[in-house]
Parts: C-alpha cells; structure tokens; sequence
C-alpha cells in the first residue's frame, strides 16, 4: 500500500517535471520565434545628405591655407538598413573615394550629386577616404566615418 502511494506520488512528479519541460521548451521556441520575426521584419531606407566641404583662410604672411572635409564628418546608421547616402560636390572640382571594408569607390564632383547605396550589413566604423586629399600633406584630411551600429 505504501509502495502504491509512493509510485503515484513519483508519477505525479514525473508528470510535473515533463510539464514543466514542456512549458520551458515551448517558452524557448516562442522566444525564439519571436527573435526571428524581429530579425525579418522590413527595415527601412534611410537617406543621409553629405557635402564636401573646404577650410581656407590666408595667413599673416599672405600665405594661403586649405583643407578639404566631408561634412557631416560622422554618420550614424543602424544595423540592417538599406542606406542611400548621398554628397553633394561643393567644394574642391573632384574627390575620388574609397569606403574602406564595404568595397564601394566612386567619385564626387564639384556641382554633382554621387548616390551610393548599400545594405549596413555588420556593425563596425567604416572610413570614407577621399584618395586626393587623405592626409594633411594632401589638403586633409579628408575623411569621414559611417558608423553601423
Ligand atoms: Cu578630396
């Protein structure tokens, strides 16, 4: 009789542990479901504007100075997203480019829209390198930075 109330007991037991097991899995599954739905979702186009930009100034001793940019010098995008960037040449007649890690050159000219578009695939710091002016001895430096994120 004892050993019969003992077996129901773990009977009742197992039958706990296996619904508990069950509720964890199915919990996981449905996270996780979750998870890949999120990750599905459509992310949206985002469009940055960016300029290229030029410091000049004369010094005392008539000597003229100048250094060309990207402006905005930084662009912050998120991880996933289709991005249209688009520079308009405004200073300096042309910027050739290189966009380190997402193998994208082109060029910028003066009076001229260059539209580049890519997917911000992994997260990371990218350099835009204009291949004229990319350090200070060239009238740099000319880089700017995409960030995914
Ligand atoms: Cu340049």
């Amino acid at each position: 009789m004892g050993n019969k109330v003992m077996f129901v007991r773990r009977g009742q037991i197992f039958v706990l542990a296996v619904g508990i097991c069950v509720i964890a899995a199915v919990t996981l599954l449905f996270q996780r479901g979750g998870a890949v739905t999120a990750d599905a979702m459509p992310v949206g186009e985002r469009t940055i504007h960016m300029v290229t930009g030029e410091f000049k100034t004369t010094t005392k001793e008539g000597k003229q100075i100048e250094a060309y940019r990207w402006d905005p010098g930084t662009v912050f995008v998120n991880k996933g997203e289709n991005v249209k960037l688009v520079i308009y040449g405004v200073n300096g007649e042309s910027h050739p480019f290189v966009i380190e890690g997402l193998d994208i050159t082109g060029k910028v000219t003066k009076g001229e829209e260059t539209i580049i578009n890519f997917h911000a695939s992994n997260e990371g710091i990218y350099r835009i390198i204009c291949l004229t002016h990319p350090d200070a001895a060239s009238s740099g430096p000319m880089i700017g930075y995409i960030v995914i994120d």
